[in-house]
């Protein structure tokens, strides 16, 4: 990309982006809720929308010169319908594309749909869950009262009839279903089922699998879930950001929940650069980006476990999935520094009834939507798990890992 400008203008942050584009393209980025957006989406975020203010909807808002934006939202807002609900349905759901992250179209969807403090059910944050699905240091443990359903301690699988025992007895008014460290596939419809044995709205965030859904890889949670959140960043390859989709009679209070309730001014250049993801993520192409990430996570996590290490669930459906360090005698930050010295940019995670602390857990989490993005296939993954495999199990790296690391990723360059 043309950093002309910036260079003559800015050498100091001119140097700074030259140093972060040598580090990813020298490295090899396993972390399973980022990924390397496309040139024109990347584009559309450094466009002039970023000048407007545009407060309000499309053909109601605060100031004006908010023609364009108008016609640029309601496109970006047709084109994620058009991903998500099958046309013949469109017409009762609704989507807003304002969300500035995946945290703020959980709290609009909270703020718009409950009344503060009341009961919320959801995955622990120690299990897989995410901050904003009510974690005690979070807006959402702290504004509304959130009860709690894991993963069953033997098989580390959602266990449905289990999370109906706990819906049935706190009857809680919402039930939030989707992961950040979740392998395997959600069954949406079984919630939605639950939510209404217990009269609770079912708010599905799928934030991490929103690219395997739109290339029909993972079950969708519409027609199911009143209201869907996500980030846009993660396997759907877009900007960061975030958005809902909810169904139709609810969309008065999830729009006024993010204007005026949360947010001011929308990011419009953000906007644009989501729709520009959604195109891509129309494009018949994406379904066979989306169905290699799933190939390339599995062939990593196979890999993993033919050298000898062992995975939570054995295995994954999705894009991600957890190694135990406990067996390597490994603790979470010692795995991490050492790969990343190596290399490979990965997060320490937790697992599931993981003893040791959030700060420095018992497991590594990997993630192949990056990798995928660069071109790499499972002969790669074979060879990236052959070597994090070998720096665990000695607990040292040598020269020549950090060469073949580097060399690997400079054969699969960024497009920028
Ligand atoms: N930080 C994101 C993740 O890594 O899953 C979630 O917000």
């Amino acid at each position: 990309m043309d950093y002309s400008h910036l260079k003559q203008t800015d050498p100091e942050n001119f140097k700074l982006l030259q140093a972060e584009i040598k580090r990813e393209n020298e490295t090899l980025n396993l972390i399973a809720s980022e990924n390397y957006p496309s040139p024109a989406v990347l584009e559309a975020l450094g466009s002039v929308f970023n000048n407007k203010y545009s407060e309000g909807y499309p053909g109601k808002r605060y100031y004006a010169g908010n023609s364009v934006i108008d016609q640029m939202e309601e496109l970006a807002k047709k084109r994620l319908l058009q991903i998500y609900v099958k046309s013949t349905l469109q017409k009762y759901w609704h989507a807003n594309v304002q969300p500035l992250s995946g945290a703020t179209a959980n709290i609009a969807a909270y703020t718009g749909l409950l009344d503060k403090g009341d009961k919320i059910l959801a995955l622990d944050l120690s299990q897989g869950g995410h901050l904003t699905h009510g974690s005690r240091v979070n807006f959402s443990g702290i504004f509304w009262n959130f009860v709690y359903y894991g993963v069953d301690c033997k098989t580390e699988l959602l266990d449905y009839d289990e999370i109906e025992k706990i819906a049935l007895k706190e009857k809680p008014k919402m039930i939030v279903c989707g992961a950040t460290a979740y392998s395997r596939t959600i069954d949406f419809e079984r919630f939605s089922k639950i939510a209404e044995k217990v009269n609770a709205l079912l708010l599905a965030d799928i934030a991490h699998i929103a690219g395997l859904i739109a290339a029909g890889v993972h079950p969708s949670p519409i027609p199911f879930a009143d209201v869907t959140t996500s980030t846009t960043q993660k396997t759907l390859r877009g900007p960061r950001g975030g958005f809902i989709i909810c169904k139709r009679e609810l969309a008065d209070k999830i729009d006024k929940a993010v204007f005026p309730g949360l947010q001011g001014g929308p990011h419009m250049h953000s906007v644009f650069s989501k729709s520009v993801c959604f195109k891509e993520a129309l494009d018949s192409s994406f379904k066979i980006y989306a169905k290699q990430i799933i190939k390339n996570a599995q062939t990593l996590a196979q890999t993993l476990k033919n050298e000898g290490l062992e995975i939570i669930t054995g295995g994954t459906d999705n894009h991600l999935f957890l190694l135990n360090l406990k067996p390597l005698n490994l603790d979470g930050i010692s795995a991490q520094n050492m790969l990343e010295t190596a290399g490979i940019t990965l997060n320490r995670n937790a697992i599931p009834y993981d003893t040791c602390s959030p700060f420095n857990p018992s497991g590594l989490r990997l993630g192949t939507p990056a990798l995928t993005s660069r071109g790499m296939e499972e002969k790669e993954m074979k060879q990236v798990g052959t070597i994090i495999a070998r720096i665990l199990n000695n607990k040292k790296i040598t020269e020549s890992d950090k060469k073949e690391i580097k060399v690997l990723a400079l054969k699969f360059p960024l497009p920028y």
